[in-house]
């Protein structure tokens, strides 16, 4: 495989069969080429964040190695979201696959559509805590470290609904 970059993607679903959402993305991410998934988090029962009176969310976070660039590699997130039956109806409406690219390696990119590290990755439980689960020593660039972060966001309703994760991946 020509030279990779850890990236770490979002699941994120509040809608239709969040389980059978987050197989299909993680069967769809393995067969990317060059890529690589090394780690799945525990799925995460959320309260959304940002909007009222929707579903909670399913969330989770994929770790995968990929010599796919950040924008080809969120090409195909776009790609994967819309095989899992997204539809963009309104900002924030209710969706059942929303995958986003939280890291790619330790560059910090803030292009049209494309901004890593994810803008509010830090501020999220959702984001954090599954983070947190398979990469225990991760920090977020510009940012700071993961296991730093996890307190400030104590606040935010989040329930690990398991199976736990089979593995953690360490950089
Ligand atoms: N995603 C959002 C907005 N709010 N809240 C939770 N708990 N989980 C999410 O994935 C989420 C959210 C926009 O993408
Ligand atoms: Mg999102
Ligand atoms: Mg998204």
């Amino acid at each position: 495989m020509p030279s990779t970059v850890r990236a770490f993607i979002a699941f994120g679903a509040n809608l239709g069969d969040p389980g059978a959402a987050f197989a299909l993305a993680l069967e769809r991410l393995a067969t990317l080429p060059d890529t690589r998934v090394l780690a799945q988090s525990s799925l995460y029962r959320t309260a959304p964040i940002g909007v009222d009176g929707q579903p909670d969310y399913i969330n989770a976070v994929i770790a995968l190695d990929t010599a796919l660039g950040a924008r080809p590699l969120l090409d195909a997130l776009l790609a994967i979201e819309q095989e899992g039956g997204r539809r963009r109806e309104f900002h924030m409406a209710p969706r059942t696959m929303d995958l986003d690219l939280l890291l790619y390696g330790e560059q910090v990119i803030d292009a049209p559509g494309l901004q890593v590290p994810h803008p509010r990755m830090h501020l999220r439980a959702f984001t954090l805590l599954p983070l947190a689960e398979i990469a225990p020593d991760m920090s977020i660039p510009g940012i700071g470290e993961v296991a730093t972060l996890l307190p400030t966001v104590a606040d935010q309703a989040i329930e690990r609904i398991g199976p736990a994760a089979p593995d953690t991946c360490s950089r």
